[in-house]
């Protein structure tokens, strides 16, 4: 089924037409892969558009680890990295961009900049977010976390993880509704590794048609994270590039949308390819042959 992702100024993404490729590019000097990272405004704008000819779909920049463990960012300061990379960007490109934040003070900053997606961890916690994406038309994800990242890893417990998972993204979805978004603006992810373990992960993975079914469109953040290393006993994010590329194709299958990855034209192949051969009839627009 093909839908529509709303973004300010009358864009939009199409969905379920193929699957959306988000490329990671973090203005931080902590980010967990360190191929990630790229603090100077002058590198992350060349990897973003390196990214972009590699076939990525939406840029999200981000400017505070929020790897297991990680200490909060003072927002000021991850303005200050933000703003002159959305700027500089922006001047050379249309591409849409999302900025990975969970406060709307920054949000609002890299709106007014250009970007067009809010990406928050935190599930559109800060009381003025909903208002923000409400009155911009800003594209918004919310994601699930169980706590915070200082603390999230230390032994979280859920009943039913996949249905707590999904209530909370639509308990979330509704106070955005309330606050005047558009249903089209929004799209769940399910906060792979955020408060997890490998257990939730993966039930979290097998049973991703829950939150599909919600009419919700789904991005997935897997890329390179602890529970690929945990499978494969690849401890370092580096070595763990295969491994993201068959759990972005199982993702597929379950009904992802979009994808958040580190590696675009790796991650832009391995879908393409498992698009053709394993969508759904009822799933693709593309008809044999
Ligand atoms: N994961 C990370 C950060 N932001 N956003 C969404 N929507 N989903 C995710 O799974 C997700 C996310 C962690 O990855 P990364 O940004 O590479 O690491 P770090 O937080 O260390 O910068």
């Amino acid at each position: 089924m093909n839908r529509l992702w709303s973004l300010p100024s009358d864009r939009f993404l199409k969905l379920g037409e193929k699957p959306l490729v988000m490329g990671i590019v973090n203005v931080t000097p902590d980010s967990f892969f360190e191929g990630s990272r790229a603090l100077d405004p002058e590198r992350a704008v060349e990897r973003a558009l390196r990214m972009i000819e590699e076939g990525a779909d939406i840029i999200d920049f981000g400017a505070e680890s929020t790897r297991p463990g990680a200490q909060a960012v003072d927002p000021a300061e991850e303005s200050k990295r933000l703003v002159p990379v959305l700027r500089r960007f922006r001047a050379v490109s249309n591409a849409v961009i999302s900025v990975d934040t969970r406060r709307a003070i920054v949000a609002r900053k890299a709106l007014d900049e250009g970007a067009d997606i809010v990406n928050d961890i935190s599930a559109a916690s800060d009381p003025t977010m909903a208002r923000l994406v409400s009155s911009t038309g800003a594209g918004i994800v919310l994601m699930h976390m169980k706590g915070a990242p200082e603390t999230m890893q230390d032994n979280p417990q859920y009943r039913d993880c996949a249905i707590e998972v999904r209530d909370q993204l639509l308990i979330a979805a509704e106070h955005l509704l309330e606050a005047g978004v558009d249903s089209k603006a929004i799209v769940l992810d399910p906060g792979i590794g955020f408060g997890k373990l490998l257990s939730h992960n993966l039930e979290l993975l097998r049973r991703l048609p829950l939150l599909a079914d919600t009419g919700y469109p789904v991005l997935v953040g897997l890329s390179r994270k602890r529970f690929i290393g945990e499978i494969t006993g690849k401890k370092l994010a580096a070595d763990r590039l295969p491994g993201s590329l068959a759990a972005a194709c199982a993702a597929w299958a379950a009904g992802a949308d979009v994808f958040r990855v580190h590696d675009v034209a790796a991650t832009r192949d391995a879908l393409d390819v498992f698009f053709r051969i394993a969508t759904p009839a009822s799933r693709s627009p593309l008809k044999e042959g």
